[in-house]
């Protein structure tokens, strides 16, 4: 049952932002879902499971879709298509969460950044963003803005019934890489020369960022979705020292702005093994890791009172069945050291990958941990919602 409350009222008596909307969820349907309670850290019946970039090219009915109409991006502002792609994984696998068809830049074409998404390349923007004239013309993100969203997540919700889904956005570095380049950067150079050179211009530039964010998040989390997750991709180029300076206040604004919205925060990049502590620090629920790390010694890199996501190397998928699921078998064991622990990809599908495999991965992880038997949450899991960076586990001795 949803209860609508006046605009602008919260439990803790601050004000919502003009314009959003509150939907406070009494009995939500997705409350107890495998996947919540994972990212709660509390017990569930069987570990759940979804897949970064599950909707999208490695589906036919998706190539389908695109084939006949519109742009990406036009794809990703048109509420009914949102609303079918975003479903189409779910016809086929038993995942525990749907994550919404959108993109990273979404946000940023929406205040009227020239961005496209180039078929086989990925965003490219036109007027890249590398001076304080540049910045000037980013400006804020109002809910108006994405209001294809709104209806688009308000049918999610009602076909998805007890399967929450998940609303995401992209993290500073990664966002700021995009503008910076002009398009997809191997090692983002120009980005680190700005970062390195005129930091008064990149925190600018990360704060008006955080901003957006923090606005497209709030609208999708109005809107119905149980989750959120910030993808900061390729924050792993960053030393830890650097990430702390440059992007962790960064994030961790995000993390907070969300905060009094319930919903589980996930954070994920890729490459960031020397990051997952500062990553947990910067006030996420659930630390997503690649598959570099195994998960047994991700726990002892993230603060106490994190759950985990991963980490299943993509590339896998491509092997034999019988190596999918012996790796698979090997992620659920490691990932019973951690507090909660969703099962996912290490990065997302490959276009190449058969979605047999997955849907078969999918069932697989379901009947090995209910096999396994129910996953207990881990004693530290009952402590405070979250604790300070030192009480972190000591890390395994060399
Ligand atoms: O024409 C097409 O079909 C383009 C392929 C495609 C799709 C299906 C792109 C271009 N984006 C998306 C959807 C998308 N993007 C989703 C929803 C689908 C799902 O997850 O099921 C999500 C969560 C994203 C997020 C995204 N976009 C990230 C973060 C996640 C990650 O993979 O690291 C990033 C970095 C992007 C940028 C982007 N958009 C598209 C591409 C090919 C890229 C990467 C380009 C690069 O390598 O820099």
């Amino acid at each position: 049952m949803v209860a609508r409350r006046p605009p602008g009222a919260l439990d803790s008596g601050r004000r919502v932002p003009e314009g959003y909307e509150t939907i406070i969820c009494v009995t939500a349907p997705t409350r107890e879902s495998p996947f919540l309670r994972a990212c709660r850290r509390q017990p569930v019946p069987h570990t759940p499971v979804w897949f970064m970039r599950q909707a999208g090219r490695s589906l036919p009915e998706y190539r389908a879709v695109r084939k006949k109409r519109k742009s990406m991006l036009a794809a990703c502002m048109t509420s009914d298509l949102i609303t079918e792609i975003t479903l189409q994984p779910l016809r086929r696998y038993h995942v525990d969460a749907a994550i919404l068809f959108s993109d990273i830049v979404v946000p940023l074409r929406a205040v009227g950044v020239d961005v496209d998404i180039k078929p086989g390349i990925g965003p490219v923007i036109g007027r890249p963003v590398r001076s304080k004239a540049d910045l000037a013309r980013l400006r804020a993100l109002e809910p108006p803005d994405v209001a294809y969203l709104v209806p688009a997540i308000s049918s999610l919700v009602a076909e998805l019934g007890s399967t929450p889904l998940i609303g995401f956005a992209g993290g500073p570095f990664t966002l700021a890489s995009y503008l910076v380049e002009g398009g997809p950067s191997k090692n983002q150079e120009r980005t680190k020369a700005l970062m390195y050179g005129d930091p008064p211009l990149w925190h600018a530039l990360l704060a008006r960022l955080t901003d957006i964010t923090i606005s497209f998040l709030q609208v999708q989390v109005s809107a119905g979705a149980s989750a959120v997750q910030l993808f900061d991709s390729w924050v792993g180029t960053l030393s830890p020292e650097d990430y702390r300076a440059a992007v962790l206040p960064h994030s961790k604004r995000i993390f907070e702005a969300l905060a009094g919205t319930g919903v589980p925060r996930l954070h994920f990049g890729v490459g960031t093994g020397e990051l997952l502590g500062l990553m947990s620090e910067a006030g996420a629920d659930v630390v997503g890791v690649d598959w570099r790390v195994s998960l047994d010694e991700a726990v002892r890199r993230v603060d106490i009172g994190t759950a985990l996501q991963g980490n299943l190397d993509p590339a896998v998928l491509l092997a034999p069945w019988e190596v999918v699921r012996l790796r698979a078998r090997d992620v659920l064991s490691r990932g019973r050291a951690a507090e909660g622990h969703i099962f996912n990809l290490g990065h997302g599908v490959l276009p190449e990958t058969d979605p047999d495999t997955l849907a078969r991965l999918a069932d697989f992880v379901h009947e090995e941990s209910a096999h396994l038997g129910r996953v207990p949450a881990q004693p530290a899991g009952r402590g405070p919602a979250r604790r300070r960076a030192s009480q972190r586990r000591p890390r395994r001795p060399a």
